[in-house]
């Protein structure tokens, strides 16, 4: 059965790929799974069609037959459990890279985050010049850890996987900001996930809702 996804119809980003539903669609493109894409409006998002699917008004969410679920982690997580390709079969190595996707999404992407919110939330608050550096500091202690923790290496555990999917696009939020620059490995790192053929089909595709011009996905 084809998934359906829900997307912004109109991103804030304007296509660059940081809305959720871009991780989806590399995780899909990945496995090689066809996908429908359903395009929502801001205001569509907290009305009760898409409340019932996602309880907090939000992109992105799947829906398969009978299944629908919201967040992007377990949306990754249920493609990768149910078909091939990003999850390792050894038992030990499927609950490491398990263990990278929570480790993106609780430990990595909340600091990242708060600078979305310092910048743009809070810009214009009396404190705000103060606090950015603190914000900035936290990053750099996630990426400090995660840089010492990736070496040389290409991938955090062996061969690509949904942890790595996960942590490459949780990291891909600060590419324009600079400072991934300052970690020459986690960069490099960012780079091969976004040269993955996988990734630029996904990128495509939700740059086309943008541009209007066909993407080839798989969708
Ligand atoms: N933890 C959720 C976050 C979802 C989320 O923040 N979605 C954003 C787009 S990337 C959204 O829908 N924002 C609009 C809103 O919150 O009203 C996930 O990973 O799926």
């Amino acid at each position: 059965m084809t998934p359906t996804i829900t997307a912004f119809e109109r991103s804030p980003d304007g296509g660059k790929g940081l809305a959720r539903d871009t991780r989806v669609r590399w995780a899909l493109e990945e496995v090689r799974q066809p996908y429908e894409v359903r395009l929502v409006s801001f205001k569509a998002m907290k009305e009760p069609a898409h409340l019932a699917l996602h309880p907090f008004g939000q992109i992105p969410t799947y829906e398969e037959g009978d299944l629908a679920l919201f967040e992007s982690g377990s949306i990754v997580f249920h493609i990768a459990q149910t078909h091939r390709g990003l999850l390792p079969d050894d038992a030990n190595a499927r609950a490491r890279a398990i263990t990278w996707m929570f480790a993106a999404l609780s430990t990595v992407e909340p600091p990242i985050l708060e600078l979305s919110t310092a910048r743009f939330a809070e810009g214009n608050k009396p404190w705000a010049d103060e606090r950015l550096p603190l914000v900035k500091d936290r990053i750099r202690d996630r990426f400090n850890q995660l840089s010492a923790r990736l070496g040389p290496a290409d991938w955090l555990d062996g061969g690509f996987s949904a942890g790595d999917l996960m942590m490459v696009s949780v990291l891909l939020r600060l590419k324009a900001s600079g400072m991934l620059d300052e970690y020459p490995n986690l960069s490099a790192y960012v780079a091969r996930g976004e040269a993955r053929p996988a990734y630029k089909r996904a990128f495509d595709a939700q740059l086309a809702v943008f541009t209007g011009k066909s993407a080839g996905s798989l969708a």
